[in-house]
Parts: structure tokens; sequence; C-alpha cells
């Protein structure tokens, strides 16, 4: 049996504050369309697809943002998206900031299957910029302020495959596709809002579309899955956001991309047996990996210089302060 998966990355242009939920479903319902008229199997929509990117704003009281969130998934407003989607035979993921009946808050994705069903949710792990309001920034970025992380990457057993999800910044971290690679994920899907400028270090400013495919590539080719980045892209409210979504092979490949900053659709066919060519040879994780001396990465969470090192460092530096003093008072 052909385990050939056609799959749109639906990148979204930018929404802004003032767009209503019907406007945006409208731009949903358009690109799944057009995904079925290209033969895709699954649309994958961006994180907080539902939404202008919100967490660029601060209120004091975060209640007054409640309206961003959805309580259910369909409601009355998206439900025309799940209805054509089932009615299409499309599966898609769709990405969407989650307010839970006991009054919890998650930057979510879900992942809905070809007849309506929902096949799996995720919660973002990595909560990206700061909690506080941080006024010399030109924007915000309070995502630590409005949600709360969620508590593990799982997979699920979907379209055939072992499908996988992450959100955003989570696809900077390897830790991420390893989690998803150890439990045999073949096709991982990531939606992204991420802004070109980055106020802490605008140096990075003009890297962004390279880190994007270094670490979208490398999650691939390092863990033999597909990969799917999809952008929330443009300029929302002044805030311009890097576009260009990809599918990538386990080969590490990119083997389709958005070129605009808009709604576009990038499809490519995803063979998830290519997924053995690499987990089955050079990352046989069961014969290769060594996870006996990878253990820091679970005990500690920030860099740590061991004391050994820290202490030769310390007397080179004393030395080198002495050997200056010396050469002050030579030259006096
Ligand atoms: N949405 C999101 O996670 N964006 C981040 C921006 C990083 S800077 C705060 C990203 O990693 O793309």
């Amino acid at each position: 049996m052909s385990r050939t998966l056609t799959v749109g990355a639906a990148q979204m242009g930018a929404i802004q504050r003032a767009d209503t939920r019907a406007d945006v479903v409208e731009r949903l319902i358009a690109l799944l369309r057009h995904g079925a008229e290209a033969g895709c199997d699954l649309v994958v929509f961006p994180e907080l697809a539902l939404t202008t990117f919100f967490p660029r704003w601060y209120v004091q009281d975060r209640s007054e943002f409640d309206h961003f969130f959805e309580t259910e998934l369909p409601g009355p407003e998206t439900r025309p998206l799940f209805d054509e989607a089932s009615r299409l035979g499309v599966g898609f993921h769709l990405g969407y900031a989650e307010l839970t009946p006991d009054g919890r808050h998650f930057n979510t994705a879900i992942l809905v299957e070809r007849d309506g069903s929902i096949a799996g949710l995720y919660r973002k792990v990595h909560l990206p910029g700061h909690h506080e309001h941080e006024p010399w920034r030109e924007f915000q970025h309070l995502e630590r302020y409005y949600f709360e992380p969620g508590d593990g990457f799982g997979v699920y057993g979907a379209f055939g495959g072992v499908l996988g999800m992450a959100i955003c910044n989570d696809r900077r971290w390897p830790e991420t596709y390893r989690m998803l690679g150890l439990q045999g994920c073949e096709l991982a899907l990531i939606g992204y809002n991420t802004p070109v400028h980055y106020p802490p270090d605008p140096s990075q400013d003009a890297l962004q579309g390279f880190h994007n495919r270094l670490v979208l590539q490398s999650g691939a080719y390092q863990n033999g899955m597909w990969v799917v980045g999809v952008a929330k892209a443009g300029d929302e409210e002044g805030c311009v956001m890097l576009g260009e979504s990809a599918v990538i092979a386990p080969s590490g490949e990119i083997r389709a991309v958005c070129t605009t900053d808009g709604d576009e659709l990038a499809v490519a066919a995803c063979d998830l047996d290519m997924c053995a060519d690499y987990k089955e040879t050079l990352f046989d994780f069961g014969y290769y990996r060594r996870p006996e001396v990878y253990g820091l990465i679970t005990s500690q969470r920030g860099a740590e210089v061991p004391d050994d090192v820290a202490a030769v460092l310390g007397r080179a530096a004393r030395r080198a302060e002495e050997t200056e003093e010396m050469e002050e008072g030579t030259d006096a």
C-alpha cells in the first residue's frame, strides 16, 4: 500500500486585529479548497491561524484578550471549516489559542483527519519572549504572559503514518524533533509566526530565513522525518513576519516552498516510506544512540561550565592580569 501523502503547506498572510473569525475562516476554507484541487490529503495551517499574533501587545488585565481564544473547536464560527474539510475529504492541522473549561490558556494545535475526527491535540512546550511588559521594544513578545506551557510531545497514528506536532519556537530546539523521532514520527507539522525583527539582537534579523531553513532541515534529516513548516507571514499591524513556508524531506531537502508573504499553498508528495532510508541506516537510533552519555540533557536546564574548567580559566585570567601589570610597571 502506498504511503505517499500529498501535503499542502497553507501559508497565511497577515491577519489584522480588526479581522473577524468569519473573515479568517473564509480564507482558511479558500486554502483548503485550493488544497483539495491540488489533490492534498492534508493541509497544514500556521500557529495562531484564527487571529492576529496578539502576544505582541500588552494588556494589564489578560482577560481583555480572552476573545482571541477558542473555548471549543469546532465552535460556531469555526464549524464551516470543519464541515468543508470533511465534505472535501481533506484533513488539516490548525494552530489556535485555547482557553480550557477550567480557565487555562495554551498555544495549541490540532490535527483533524479526513473524516473530520480530531486525531491529536498539542500544546506548545517552548514559550519564547518575556513575562513582563517591556516598553522599550517596538512590539512585545508576551507568550510567557498569555500562555502556560504544554507538558510534552506526542505522536498520533493518522493519515496512514506516525504524525507529530510542534509549534513555532519549538522548531529551534533539537529536543523537539528528537522527542518526536524517538516515538517514530514520520511527519512533523509545525506552524509559526516569526517576526523578522528580533529586538534583543537585531543582528539576527537578516538571518531569520536562514535560521528557519537551518532548523527545519536539520530536524528532518537528523530524525529521518518529513517536516512541514508553515508561516503566518506579512505585515501585521506594523510587525513584519517571515514567510518561506516549506515541506522538507527526510533527506533534509526542501521539496516545496512558498515564495510570497500572503495566503499561498506549497504542495509536495510525501512518501512516508522514505523515512526508513534514514531511520534504518545512518540514524538507526536503536543501534547508534548512546543515551547513557546524554544525561545532562534531562538533568540540567541551563549551561554550566564544570568547576574544573572554570578553575583553569580563572587561573589563566589571573596570570594574564599579572603579566599586564608587570609590563605596565616596566614601561613606566
Ligand atoms: N511564535 C514564536 O514562537 N515566535 C518565535 C519568535 C522568537 S523571538 C521572541 C520564533 O521562534 O520564531
